[in-house]
């Protein structure tokens, strides 16, 4: 079942920082949809945790560059 999570991500400082960030999110394989908003510094992601884990989307962010966490 398709589940959905939020983050807070800290580091993008212009458009394509958050565009960047919603198409490599986008691109993993098991997310269904992903919104990253560049003004609250929040990304939405709705993905299916049998295929894909929090941690690894985490991950993901990192690698481009950007500080991320959780928000619960
Ligand atoms: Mo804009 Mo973001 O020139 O890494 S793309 S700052």
């Amino acid at each position: 079942k398709e589940k959905e999570v939020t983050f807070s991500i800290s580091g993008m400082t212009c458009a394509a920082c958050s565009t960047r960030v919603e198409k490599g999110i986008k691109r993993i394989d098991g997310v269904a949809d992903a919104n990253v908003n560049l003004t609250t510094e929040r990304a939405s992601v709705k993905y299916d945790p049998e295929e894909v884990s929090v941690d690894q989307l985490t991950k993901k962010v990192e690698g481009l560059g950007y500080q991320v966490r959780e928000l619960k």
